[in-house]
């Protein structure tokens, strides 16, 4: 069976819900972060960059055991072993690789850096503007997106959507509200009504919450 390295965070989270959708059984290894597990030594010979989540598939690529970190890689090993929430060529397929990595260098560093500018001790206003700045700019720009399609790759679910439902069902800790994105809220409440979604998070904060 598979194993996910987790804990209920914006980037772990986008796994057990890739792995509810394709309907894939696996166990959870919680790692607490908030106490530091993700820096032991046993873990960092999962993830030298000590950071979850981690997947471990035992029956990997030509049989052979797979252990693979960053959530964006996780979800494209994923879509492409079972040959779903990713189209195989096409536009569609071109899109959700932007918004993968529009996700992964654009949204997600910009949520991540205001929520820790924000809570910090240390109140530096040059840096917490900055990134609440880039956070909202970068809201709004998938916004725009899905003003244009019901998903943020077309008219299908896809792992770009999984990507960014991450860090938006974490926004509160970057500060962040959907007030001036009606279409990200139109979309968040239609991911949320996912029985795949709803069954992952429960999944997720009952052994890490
Ligand atoms: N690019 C990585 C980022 C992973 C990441 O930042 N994980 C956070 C939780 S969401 C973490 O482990 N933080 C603890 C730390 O950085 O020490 C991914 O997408 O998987």
């Amino acid at each position: 069976m598979l194993e996910l390295y987790a804990f209920a965070t914006p980037n772990s989270v986008k796994i057990p819900i890739a792995l509810e959708e394709l309907g894939i059984a696996y166990q959870l290894k919680p790692i607490n972060v908030r106490r530091g597990e993700q820096k032991d030594q046993s873990f960092l010979t999962l993830n030298p960059n000590g950071k979850v989540p981690v997947l471990f598939d035992p029956d990997g690529p030509d049989g052979k055991p797979l252990t693979l970190s960053e959530s964006a890689a996780i979800l494209i090993y994923l879509a492409e072993k079972t040959g779903r929430l990713l189209p195989v060529t096409g536009a569609m397929r071109a899109r959700v690789f932007e918004q993968l990595f529009f996700h992964a260098s654009g949204l997600g560093p910009a949520f991540g850096q205001a929520g820790f500018f924000k809570r910090n001790d240390e109140k530096l206003p040059l840096a917490i503007n900055r990134f609440e700045t880039e956070a909202r700019r970068v809201l709004s720009v998938l916004d725009g997106v899905l003003a244009r399609s019901f998903y943020v790759a077309g008219d299908e679910l896809t792992i770009a959507d999984i990507a960014h439902f991450g860090w938006l069902w974490r926004r509160e800790f970057a500060g962040i509200d959907f007030i001036e994105a009606p279409n990200v809220a139109r979309w968040y409440e239609a991911m949320e009504q996912r029985p795949a979604v709803g069954k992952a998070i429960a999944r997720l904060n009952g052994v890490t919450g």
